[in-house]
């Protein structure tokens, strides 16, 4: 199953995986999970960026160049339900990925979320 490359859900997730992105999320108040080339990754980056963020709060980690991809896809499906990027986590809660965060921005609560968590 998963051919020769696997499938993230086949992918073992090793304790430093875990560590990281645990420790990701709680550390920093918003965190996207993203591949630069993904439309959905794109937009929830463009519109987190409306938002005075402070920079010093937030993490946007770029994960198809890291040779832990699969395993964070992994990761994500085990805690997120959903293996694909975007993740959005907003202190250490996942809101959900590009049509979530759309959606949440266009109806004020990601505004909320966002105040509430000290973000900006
Ligand atoms: N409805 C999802 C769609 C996300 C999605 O399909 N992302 C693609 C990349 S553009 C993905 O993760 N595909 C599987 C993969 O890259 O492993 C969202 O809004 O975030």
């Amino acid at each position: 199953m998963g051919g020769l490359f696997g499938k993230p859900a086949d992918v073992v997730v090793t304790e430093d995986v875990r560590l990281f992105v645990d420790t990701t999320i709680k550390q920093k108040r918003v965190v996207v999970f993203s591949k630069t080339y993904c439309p959905y990754a794109r937009k929830a980056k463009s519109i987190l960026s409306e938002y005075p963020i402070d920079p010093t709060k937030m993490e946007i980690i770029e994960i198809e160049k890291r040779p832990d991809c699969a395993e964070i896809q992994s990761y994500m499906k085990e805690i997120t339900g959903a293996s694909t990027v975007p993740r959005v986590f907003i202190y250490g809660e996942c809101i959900g990925g590009g049509d979530e965060t759309s959606k949440l921005h266009n109806s004020g609560e990601l505004r909320r979320l966002l105040q509430e968590s000290g973000a900006m």
